[in-house]
């Protein structure tokens, strides 16, 4: 794949810094190096240069680097000129390249050519924004993972066995009487069986690894006063919502980014629900309610000193059906009883103290736990809802290969477990979804 055009990037983030990195690629940039450095340069060898205006006036003083094609992060030629990171002379040699013939590049456009020229497949090119993204360090070992290629190589290996399989398959369409005793004797149904496993064993890793990339939405909810805003405070290890023994000061719904384990959480603290007068109060309890559409779990949290009331049960009964919920007995330091975690017929319940801290621990395992994390152990890679997808279609595919009696629909079905996995790597992928992933990407990357 080659493209007609170049193009250029500011590589590192706006602000001032110790060095900032413009990058180019593509087919100009041999005749952008030359004008701009005054010189050719040795592939991949650094080198001090004067980077230069078209007057021959010094712009900027840096190290160059020239990467012929195809040894490059894109495959094309690359230069990577690594000046001093302030905005404005940053700006000038971007400038200076883009006058030169090269044109900005797109958010990820740099890795969109590094996917379409083979340097990486599409879940390693999604890795890098993965990776640029972490924001915990179990996140940024995750994406580490996937960029170099383990989750893409399982895929290979199951990819592998199913191409087996459907050879098997295929030779045994074109003696449609010998077809069962053939299958037999190849061993083609145990194949198949392992095969499932293999791809239920990869999809209950990557089931990890997108908690590990996305994390979860969980809202704290509950009537006014029950310790919401200190539940959070708490967990947040600061006081960035405002607590106080009035009834009714939260408001606006409060998000705060937390990690526990490494797995994000986006938490949000809410008005406390009640049939309220206030008409800033009624919006915020309106808004919490929005929340809770939103969410992945709910922590309904409620005073131990008066327990599960009518109002709590109203609040359980108009939940989403199918949101997942903890129940929080807060305030266990005013009974001093100590802090415990019991399933009961409402799920899991939690007594602990926001006050004192009580109890956090039960909480957060039972936070992980309720999410679907399972995993403190190594080897996880991140992975997105699109991976699982496609591993969700696999696994139906060969179940359905499975149970189906005639050759030609099992064949139909290992031909779409196929499609599946090649769409994770992105061997068959339409352009419109590559397009949707790379937009994601940071520019100059
Ligand atoms: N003794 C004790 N008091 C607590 C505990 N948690 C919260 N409180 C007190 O309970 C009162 C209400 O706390 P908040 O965190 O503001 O409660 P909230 O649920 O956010 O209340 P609203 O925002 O009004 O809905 C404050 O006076 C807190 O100090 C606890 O674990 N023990
Ligand atoms: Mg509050």
């Amino acid at each position: 794949m080659r493209y007609a055009d170049t193009i250029a990037a500011i590589a590192t983030p706006p602000g001032r810094a110790g060095i900032g990195v413009v990058r180019i690629s593509g087919p100009a940039v041999r005749s952008i190096s030359a004008a701009v450095l005054g010189r050719s340069l040795q592939s991949r060898v650094a080198t001090l240069c004067d980077f230069l205006e078209a007057d021959c006036a010094i712009l900027d003083r840096g190290i160059a680097i020239f990467y012929a094609a195809p040894q490059s992060y894109t495959g094309e030629d690359v230069l990577e000129l690594q000046g001093h990171g302030g905005l404005a002379v940053l700006q000038l040699v971007l400038r200076r390249c883009l006058d030169l013939g090269a044109r900005p590049a797109q958010p990820g456009e740099f890795t969109q050519r590094a996917f379409l020229n083979d340097k990486l497949d599409l879940a390693q090119a999604e890795s890098v924004a993965d990776l640029i993204d972490a924001s915990s360090e179990a996140a940024a070992r995750g994406a580490m993972r996937s960029l170099t290629g383990e989750f893409s190589g399982r895929v290979g290996q199951l990819n592998d066995a199913l191409i087996e399989l459907r050879s098997l398959v295929e030779a045994t369409l074109d003696f449609p009487e010998e077809e069962i005793d053939f299958l037999e004797r190849s061993g083609a149904m145990e194949k198949l069986a392992r095969l499932r496993e293999g791809v239920a064993t990869l999809l209950a890793v990557a089931e990890q690894g997108r908690i590990l990339r996305d994390g979860a939405k969980v809202v704290l909810i509950g009537q006014p006063n029950v310790g919401k805003s200190s539940l959070l405070n708490r967990l947040a290890e600061e006081e960035v919502a405002i607590v106080t023994e009035i009834p009714g000061t939260t408001r606006d719904p409060l998000r705060h980014e937390l990690a526990i384990e490494g797995v994000p959480l986006h938490v949000v603290d809410t008005a406390g629900l009640r049939l309220a007068t206030d008409a800033v109060e009624k919006i915020g309890i309106q808004r919490a309610w929005r929340e809770i559409q939103h969410a992945d779990l709910a922590l309904l949290i409620m005073d131990a000193t008066v327990g599960l009331t009518g109002a709590d049960l109203q609040i359980l009964a108009e939940l989403p059906e199918n949101l997942k919920r903890v129940l929080i007995f807060n305030k266990i330091d005013i009974l001093e009883r100590v802090p415990k975690a019991t399933q009961a017929g409402n799920g899991t319940e939690i007594w602990l103290s926001a006050k004192t801290g009580q109890g956090f621990d039960l909480l957060r395992t039972a936070l992980l736990r309720s999410i679907g994390w399972q995993s403190t152990q190594e080897g996880v890679f991140v992975a997105r809802e699109r991976h699982l997808q496609a591993l969700r279609e696999a696994s139906d595919s060969l179940s359905q290969a499975s149970e189906v009696g005639s050759l030609e629909l099992i064949a139909e079905e290992l031909r779409l477990a196929q499609q599946a996995f090649a769409n994770i790597t992105g061997k068959f992928s339409a352009d419109d979804l590559l397009g949707e992933i790379f937009s994601r990407f940071c520019i100059g990357k």
